[in-house]
């Protein structure tokens, strides 16, 4: 006699059979769809720290050529800070950068970061090469808020 769980576990297996198939399926287009939606890279730093040290953090940088990128910037510190690094700078493509609810279009030498405040700077590198970043406030490079970015 047919008992009620052998007619259940080929519907069962079956269910999970088409569940992988539904579930790689997905991976498949939605991830495509999301890495081509949201292509740029997020890379954070920090300028300063809350207890006052003078560093970015990281203070190294690798960039790849021709990929996006969403750098974004903060300031924990009660002080303000700079993010300069010119010739990096003249190396990428800018393609916006935005900070309180105001976009900046076009070429971008160095941010100022007021305490507390927070940037997006959106940009392709381009020149592969190795880039000095410094923060130009007086004083500070010197107690080693500085560091390295390379486009690759
Ligand atoms: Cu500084």
């Amino acid at each position: 006699m047919l008992n009620l769980r052998d007619v259940l576990r080929p519907l069962w297996i079956l269910g999970i059979g088409l569940s992988l198939v539904a579930w790689v399926g997905w991976l498949g287009w939605g991830g495509t769809a999301i890495a081509a939606s949201a292509s740029a890279e997020t890379v954070l730093v920090h300028l300063g720290t809350v207890d006052g040290q003078l560093v970015f953090q990281p203070n190294q940088f690798d960039f790849t050529a021709g990929q996006r990128y969403k750098l974004v910037l903060d300031n924990p510190s009660d002080q303000k800070h700079y993010f300069t690094a010119k010739d990096f700078a003249d190396g990428i493509w800018t393609q916006k950068v935005e900070a309180a609810g105001v976009e900046v279009k076009g070429a971008i030498h160095e941010l100022e970061l007021k305490p507390g405040a927070v940037a997006e700077w959106v940009f392709v590198p381009q020149r592969p090469g190795q880039y000095d970043l410094r923060c130009t406030i007086s004083g500070h490079a010197e107690a080693g808020m500085t560091g390295q970015i390379t486009i690759q």
